[in-house]
């Protein structure tokens, strides 16, 4: 099974241009409750480099590109997002990184909860210690 699960949402537009409707439980699979948005990430600069243990999150790149990798830690699995009408699902515990985030990218990030750090493991052993 692949690591990298897309979802594509339709694209409404008329002569005055373009429109995403993203709706919660119907274009992704979760209720969204929290957004955050990542930009200004330097060259050379990669993220992420955690999983989460109960967080869902669907990852669309308004602007510009970067690219993800994704980890169950057996496999891994690398993207690029660089569509505003396509998501990809960060799934409970899968360890993910960002980089190569071009200078325009504007990453946003439907959450299925509020920010909790203690939902975060940040170490990638720890990540293989908790999925056996
Ligand atoms: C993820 C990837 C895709 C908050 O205070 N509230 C928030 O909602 C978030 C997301 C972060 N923060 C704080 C925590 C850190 O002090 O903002 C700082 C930067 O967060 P972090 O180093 O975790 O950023 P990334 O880009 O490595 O990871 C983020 C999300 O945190 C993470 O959940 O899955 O984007």
């Amino acid at each position: 099974m692949s690591l990298l699960n897309f979802y594509d949402f339709n694209v409404l537009g008329d002569s005055r241009g373009a429109l995403v409707s993203i709706e919660a439980e119907r274009s992704i699979p979760f209720e969204i409750r929290r957004v955050y948005y990542i930009f200004g990430t330097q060259k050379g600069v990669a993220r992420g480099f955690h999983a989460h243990k109960e967080l869902q999150q669907v990852a669309v790149c308004l602007a510009g590109s970067c690219k993800f990798l994704m980890d169950d830690g057996k496999h891994k699995e690398e993207t690029v997002l660089d569509s505003n009408s396509q998501g990809l699902l960060i799934d409970v515990m899968q360890w993910h990184e960002m980089y190569d985030f071009s200078e325009d990218c504007i990453l946003m990030v439907l959450a299925s909860d509020h920010y909790d750090e203690s939902d975060y493991i940040r170490s990638y052993d720890e990540f293989l210690r908790e999925i056996k």
